[in-house]
């Protein structure tokens, strides 16, 4: 097991859109591990490769307060959905950051489990919102571009200083 390294917003690797997976093998397992350990250690409650700087169309999702329901979707598509509802979300990799998102209440969602085998799931509250905020880090998109211009800068000013602070404090133990 190994906890990866979360990317943060602004970082362009943040915008790619990932490929689907072609074969689920053991090596993808084993990323789906690390990305679950990399989720709990955060905490997090979800987690799409797109953030750990793996381009595949894979997320991870646990919602409970047990930490016992894991969800571990490859090549998700949602084939239903209904109803609206506002969420306040928030991002590993937007950290410190929470703003009200609205999206659809249900999702059904088809996708292939660890063991290759196709799945058909519904999703509805906390679930059904992290399952989209997942889908669309696959596609390069982040919360914060549901927000206006001048919000999104504000955040984004705000990561970039810190991440400049974070930098000095790294260089000055060297
Ligand atoms: O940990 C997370 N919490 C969260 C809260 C409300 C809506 C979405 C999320 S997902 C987020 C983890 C994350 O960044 N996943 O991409
Ligand atoms: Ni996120």
């Amino acid at each position: 097991m190994a906890k990866l390294k979360i990317l943060e917003f602004p970082d362009p690797r943040l915008r790619i859109k990932a490929r689907l997976v072609e074969t689920v093998d053991d090596a993808l397992r084993q990323l789906i591990d690390d990305m679950f350990e990399t989720m709990y250690d955060a905490p997090g409650i979800g987690l799409a490769a797109t953030q750990v700087d793996v381009h595949r169309r894979l997320l991870v999702a646990d919602v409970s307060s047990e930490k016992d329901d894991p969800w571990a979707l490859i090549n998700p598509k949602i084939i239903e959905k209904d109803g609206v509802g506002v969420t306040a979300e928030g991002c590993l990799s937007v950290p410190g950051y929470y703003e009200e998102v609205e999206r659809a209440e249900h999702v059904k969602v088809r996708f292939l489990d660890r063991d290759g085998s196709q799945q058909e799931a519904d999703f509805d509250g906390l679930l059904a919102v992290c399952v989209q905020h997942e889908m669309d880090h696959l596609d390069g998109k982040l919360f914060v571009d549901y927000l206006s211009e001048a919000k999104r800068q504000r955040i984004r000013k705000r990561l970039e200083k810190d991440r400049r602070y974070k930098q000095q404090e790294t260089a000055a133990v060297l």
